[in-house]
């Protein structure tokens, strides 16, 4: 095994087989999108510049609020975690960074610099955590965190803040992203306006803690864990933050947070419009926040979000530079196969939303053909990209079928036999 636990030598082998076939994939496709003016080449130039970031607590088995079934060689610390996610870079080639969630993944910056550095890993944002109560602290969020009716309660929940963006210096991450479980149960439990209030207070007082270079997102979640009103529940109240903070603050869409028949690309394209789109966490959902693997219930949605990041990037939206992170659970699945398979459909529907006809698209909404107009942007979903996004991952280094080559390697076999066995039980996410 090399460095990054899986062998170069082996992904060449599982290459060679491939190659061939792949070539006149590639060549085919290329012939196609010849004669609908589209230079094959560009669009791998861009596919192989594209990256999503893992999420360290991702290549953990998750689990629900009834039980967790953990899987073989689950990671013990961030250190196995960062090998998991090493694996997944060496790969798919499209995962060159870790989004970090503190305190599960607290370590000593220095080892967490040098691990990453040794595994050609960077750091994405920096997740803060105060939906749970951590060992130690003097005070429970149980009852809310940066809302909190407690003041010494909210200000633990800052100084945990700041920690976080202290930590993400030492290793050079740019960003924290606060998504926070605060609201209520019960009608009248809490004040709207007052809870709110507390919280602008609070994310102000982080806010001043961020280094100019910096950016802060914040995560709306329409509910759970509260299941009456949610303090940051939807677009609006998180567009309201990031416009009362200033202009280091920008609003972080995950796909799972939004009722079931909320047009997100839609809100996409309004926090585009008005300079406020800090990123995703892509996943998909069939109820609420199921934490699927990205693409899997709904490929189409994923696309006309990514239909209006392309378009964004083509007129060039002013400050317009979202972080893409993928933030899901795997009740059923290997992590490391699932997260894979998650990275490669996000950048499938980044390389079909770039052979969207844009100037066709333009004229059809200009002459109301809603039916030309829609089927322009089935053309480009249509579009198998496949060979693409294999010959971009193979000319980085990366394997022609990752999922195959990580079976192939038998990485999880072997990390089992280092990684002690851990037990089941309740609930949780993580
Ligand atoms: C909340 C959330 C948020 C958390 C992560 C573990 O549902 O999406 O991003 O940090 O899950
Ligand atoms: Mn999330
Ligand atoms: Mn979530």
């Amino acid at each position: 095994m090399s460095e990054a636990g899986i062998d170069a030598g082996l992904i060449e082998k599982h290459n060679e087989s491939r190659m061939e076939a792949l070539r006149r994939d590639y060549e085919a496709l290329g012939e196609q999108l010849d004669r609908r003016g589209i230079a094959i080449d560009a669009i791998k130039e861009k596919v192989a510049a594209f990256g999503v970031a893992i999420p360290s607590w991702g290549v953990g088995t998750g689990g629900t609020r009834f039980a967790r079934f953990p899987g073989p060689g689950e990671p013990r610390d961030i250190f196995d975690k960062l090998a998991d996610c090493a694996v997944i870079q060496s790969l798919t080639r499209a995962t060159p960074t870790v989004s970090l969630h503190i305190p599960w993944d607290k370590a000593d910056p220095a080892l967490l610099r040098e691990a990453a550095q040794r595994l050609g890993l960077g750091f994405d944002a920096m997740n803060s955590n105060t939906f749970q109560d951590h060992p130690g602290d003097r005070y429970s969020y149980k009852f809310g965190s940066l809302s909190h009716t407690d003041a010494a309660t909210r200000r633990q929940a800052i100084e945990h803040n700041i920690e976080c963006i202290e930590i993400g210096k030492a290793i050079g991450s740019r960003a924290l992203t606060v998504w926070i479980g605060d609201g209520s149960n019960f009608p009248g439990q809490s004040n709207f306006t007052k809870a709110f209030e507390r919280y602008l207070d609070s994310m102000r007082a982080i806010y001043a803690a961020l280094p100019d270079d910096w950016r802060i997102f914040t995560e709306h979640k329409l509910y759970e864990p509260a299941f009456y009103s949610t303090v940051v529940q939807d677009w609006g109240t998180n567009y309201i933050i990031a416009q009362e903070l200033g202009p280091k603050a920008f609003c972080l869409v995950d796909l799972g947070h939004h009722a079931p028949t909320v047009n997100i690309e839609m809100i996409v394209a309004r926090l585009i419009q008005y300079g406020k789109l800090g990123g995703f966490h892509f996943n998909d959902s069939k109820y609420g926040d199921d934490d699927l693997d990205s693409g899997s219930i709904d490929p189409y949605r994923l696309f006309l979000v990514f239909n209006e990041l392309v378009d964004a990037e083509k007129r060039g939206a002013a400050g317009f530079n979202p972080a893409h992170m993928l933030d899901q659970s795997h009740n059923v699945t290997d992590p490391i196969e699932s997260l894979m398979v998650s990275a490669t459909e996000v950048a499938r529907a980044y390389a079909q939303a770039l052979l969207v006809d844009r100037n066709a698209l333009e004229a059809y909404q200009e002459s109301n053909d809603a039916l030309m107009a829609t089927l322009t942007l089935k053309a480009a979903f249509r579009t198998d990209v496949e060979p693409i996004l294999a010959m971009a991952r193979v000319e980085k280094g990366g394997a022609a079928d990752p999922v195959a080559a990580f079976r192939e390697s038998g990485y999880r076999r072997k990390v089992a036999e280092e990684r002690p066995a851990v037990a089941g039980g309740g609930g949780g996410i993580v």
